[in-house]
């Protein structure tokens, strides 16, 4: 944990509010899935506390195994990364190729002034990345890439407002063949605008292109500037496209949404943003999901935005070590990069919380260790089920361990964790920051001591 002073300012959610968002601690938008090796990574922009535009420094990068509980990786992509942009950092998308994987942005380009994709590339999917190009990929001033990659192994790039492009790129995905292609926007292709003779058709920015069952599915916010989310298809990556009607109607007080489609472990979900946050609104807004299954003949349902969520899909399992920063609602708390490697949950006040859901407990727990430093006198890590109030199964006391970043491993005793039960870390002491909690991890059974 930095000085105070730097402390960021905190969004509060309220405490009677379901799992969605499905991040409380940062203000999200312009969700991309990808899903890899039985996970889910979520690239998202950050839309700064307060923010009265869209002003976008940085992106970050979320994981969850079950669509509930999300781990926070921090932000491994952000202006800084490529020496040639000035400001907004907008929506992208990642995607995976030959063990790599590449970014997709839009920022502004400092030389020119103009908005232009860049990308960024890795050999994980939390990064860290690095600007491809040292240069812009492409520019023409719009915004908001998005990528998919054929089954005969040709990918394309797809970007626009307001106007649609695409762009056939190269097996290495940093280069392209041809130019930029405009595709045609048709009301037959992209629905009817009406009252902006400028924009005939509903389509406006955000387009997430993807193949299910042999057809392609082009969806995208919208109709600005009360966005909903629109799609089309088509039989092939380049058209012609026919509009298909709305996945998701204008709801909420974000005045853009945005799409993001993937299937994961056998079940569809739908990703997008609302202002759903205590001091959300228009340039506040936080990523979103709806589990959903399509219709029998291929066409996708209307989703309505919930706070509850996606159910979850599997359990967390208790008796492997746990980020503390795997969260599926978060209460007062914030996250910072950990001296030891990863993320930590910090900034953790008397009473905050956070819930970790489904957890298989099985036939019981006997101990928990935590691994946590405290630059204060430290706090109690309350280990209660059901709710922030629910029943007591352990408490572990924190000392001050001399710094925020001095780590210790402290365990603790447990009684009466079985079965699968909501998981409430709840922190309590004195006034001020009580301490910073790395991971956590229970010990099935009897025994009293700690597993590492
Ligand atoms: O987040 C900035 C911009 O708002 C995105 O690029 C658009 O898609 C809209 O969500």
């Amino acid at each position: 944990m930095l000085a105070f002073a730097l402390v960021p300012a905190v969004v509060q959610p309220s405490a009677a509010r379901a799992d969605n968002p499905i991040v409380q601690h940062v203000y999200t938008a312009d969700p991309a899935p990808l899903v890899h090796d039985g996970r889910v990574y979520l690239y998202t922009g950050h839309d700064e506390d307060g923010s009265t535009y869209f002003t976008m420094k940085d992106w970050r990068v979320w994981s969850s195994a079950d669509m509930v509980n999300w781990t926070d990786h921090g932000s491994p992509l952000s202006l800084a990364t490529f020496s040639w942009a000035s400001a907004d950092a907008w929506a992208g998308q990642a995607v995976q190729r030959g063990g790599r994987f590449y970014w997709y942005v839009p920022v502004k380009n400092r030389a020119t002034g103009r908005m232009a994709i860049g990308v960024a590339v890795a050999d994980s999917p939390t990064g860290p990345f690095r600007d491809a190009l040292g240069r812009p990929l492409v520019e023409n001033g719009e915004i908001d890439p998005s990528v998919f990659i054929d089954d005969n192994g040709q990918a394309y790039l797809y970007w626009g407002n307001p106007n649609l492009w695409y762009v056939k790129l190269n097996a290495d995905m940093t280069s392209y063949a041809g130019s930029p292609t405009r595709i045609p926007l048709t009301t037959a292709g992209f629905g009817t605008r009406t009252g902006d003779p400028n924009r005939p058709t509903l389509y406006e920015e955000g387009p997430w292109v993807y193949k299910r069952n042999g057809l392609y599915y082009l969806v995208y916010a919208a109709k600005c500037c009360s966005e909903f989310i629109a799609y089309s298809t088509a039989p092939g990556p380049t058209g012609p496209w026919t509009y298909r009607g709305t996945v998701m109607p204008t709801q909420g007080s974000s005045f853009t949404n945005h799409p993001g489609i993937v299937d994961f472990k056998g079940n569809s979900y739908f990703f997008y943003h609302n202002g759903a946050l205590p001091g959300g609104g228009g340039y506040t807004r936080s990523v979103a999901v709806e589990r959903f299954s399509y219709n029998a003949d291929g066409t996708i349902p209307t989703i309505t935005m919930t706070n509850t969520g996606a159910p979850q899909a599997g359990t967390l399992n208790p008796y492997v070590r746990q980020e503390a920063e795997t969260i599926a609602w978060g209460s007062g708390i914030e996250t910072e990069p950990a001296a030891e490697g990863g993320m930590n949950v910090g900034w953790i006040e008397n009473g905050d919380h956070l819930k970790v859901k489904g957890v298989a407990f099985g036939a019981g727990a006997s101990s928990f260790a935590a691994r946590v430093a405290s630059g204060s006198s430290g706090g109690t890590v309350e280990l209660r089920l059901g709710s922030p109030n629910g029943t007591v199964v352990g408490r572990c006391g924190v000392p001050g361990t001399g710094g925020w970043q001095t780590w210790t491993t402290v365990t603790c005793p447990v009684s009466g964790a079985t079965g699968t039960q909501d998981l409430y870390l709840r922190f309590t002491g004195g006034s001020g920051y009580l301490l910073n909690i790395n991971w956590w991890q229970f010990t099935a059974g009897t025994a009293l001591t700690a597993p590492r």
